[in-house]
């Protein structure tokens, strides 16, 4: 049979970094892959994370339990809720240290499968990151789109968006972004969320945030879980929560995240993290231990929160910086257009609207590496290229 086995195109994302670490010239930018990069263009460890790694020193090499830190998993509970929030004092959530927010998404996923029923649609949103639907497919699921992007005005689609989940199959599943949305940058105002909320409400839609980016936004973990604590707090919704920490803490490798299931009663949070963990244990028989002790000392220390706090606005105040800097540049050169839109963009990317042409000419004359959608990771910006990325960017769509 392995003569029958076809070739399965590598990652696009994936490709374009090896393809800018092939690339000689000394101009060359990446604002490809969604990592953190200092203003040196230098990836980032955080303070906070130092002083964790300080902290765990000889902590050792045994297993930790199947679904993972106790400590860890409690503290992500509080992280989204808050201390005070009667989801976390009902004890309602069944959760599971995961394979950062891939792996989380991919439990969620197979417990679905399993004990929802592949019978029900999944509905991502129209673009999104192009592991949903791999996830979801995989899982053996039918996957749907829902419009989100309104490519004329480089705006949410938020009349379309509704009409979409209207149109969903009662007790679908339906994938949203916490925050930050990837590729777009674009986000539901609260308001817009309130509406969103009715709908997934109204026809028992089972909501998965990923949660992939909490603090690029705002900066503050508290406001870019907003939407998260007005579902599963105002509106009393059952539902699932990816964490990451790939992003916000820096721990890209090391594999860090937890799911969170949102249940109605302690009972049921009980049962289904025996499930998780009945799962986890066929998959990965138990979680990698380093980052999240490194996660978990930054959740019991006051001293690391605060310093993870100014870490977080570290991040995402450079990348705003950034991002005016990019717009400025590129009027001080008279690009063609206003580029608000990436100004009113929010998290790590900016979604320029360029043709998949201007991207290439980007690459092969000016060293300029982006998705192939023209999103790009504002992190890769610095004082040094953003003039350069501006006049580039100017030049190709000037042609
Ligand atoms: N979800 C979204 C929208 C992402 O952009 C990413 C990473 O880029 C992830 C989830 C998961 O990343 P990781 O598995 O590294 O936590
Ligand atoms: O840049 C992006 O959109 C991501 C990057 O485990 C990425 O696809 C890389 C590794 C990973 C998750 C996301």
């Amino acid at each position: 049979f392995l003569s029958q086995i076809p070739y399965a195109q590598p990652d696009p994302i994936f490709e374009l970094t090896a393809e800018y670490n092939r690339d000689g010239s000394t101009k060359k930018v990446n604002l490809g892959q969604g990592a953190y990069r200092d203003e040196n263009g230098m990836p980032w460890v955080l303070k906070s994370v130092i002083q964790a790694k300080r902290a765990i020193e000889g902590s050792g090499h045994e297993y930790l339990p199947i679904l993972g830190l106790e400590d860890f998993r409690k503290g992500c509970t509080k992280l989204l809720f808050g201390e005070e929030s009667p989801i976390v004092l009902e004890n309602r959530v069944g959760s599971s240290q995961s394979i950062s927010g891939t792996g989380s998404l991919h439990l969620v996923a197979i417990f679905l499968a399993n004990y929802y029923s592949t019978t029900h649609k999944v509905f991502i949103p129209d673009p999104t990151w192009n592991n949903h639907r791999a996830i979801f497919e995989g899982a053996g699921f039918d996957v749907q789109l829902y419009s989100y992007f309104d490519s004329h005005h480089m705006a949410l689609y938020f009349e379309r968006l509704q009409e979409d989940l209207l149109r969903c199959p009662e007790g679908s599943i339906v994938v949203l972004h916490a925050c930050a949305h990837n590729p777009t940058g674009i986000d539901p105002s609260f308001e817009q969320w309130k509406k969103i909320g009715k709908i997934v409400k109204d026809k028992h839609l089972f909501p998965i945030f990923d949660a992939a980016y909490l603090g690029f936004n705002s900066g503050s973990i508290d406001t870019d879980c907003w939407a998260i604590r007005y579902f599963f707090h105002d509106l009393n919704l059952t539902g699932a929560v990816c964490m990451s920490f790939s992003k916000n803490m820096g721990l890209y490798g090391e594999r860090v995240g937890c799911v969170q299931i949102i249940t109605n009663t302690f009972d049921e949070a009980k049962n289904v993290e025996s499930i998780l963990s009945k799962l986890q244990r066929s998959e990965v028989s138990n979680p990698p231990a380093y980052g999240a002790r490194l996660a978990t000392a930054i959740f019991s220390s006051k001293e690391y929160m605060q310093q993870w706090k100014i870490d977080l606005r570290t991040m995402s105040c450079r990348i705003n910086t950034m991002r005016k800097l990019l717009v400025d540049n590129l009027r001080k050169h008279n690009a063609p257009g206003s580029w608000v839109h990436v100004i009113d963009q929010n998290g790590m990317f900016g979604f320029l609207g360029l043709t998949e042409t201007e991207v290439k000419d980007l690459r092969l004359d000016h060293h300029i590496y982006m998705a192939a959608n023209s999103r790009i990771s504002i992190a890769g910006l610095n004082e040094a290229n953003v003039e350069y990325v501006a006049q580039c960017i100017t030049s190709v769509v000037s042609k």
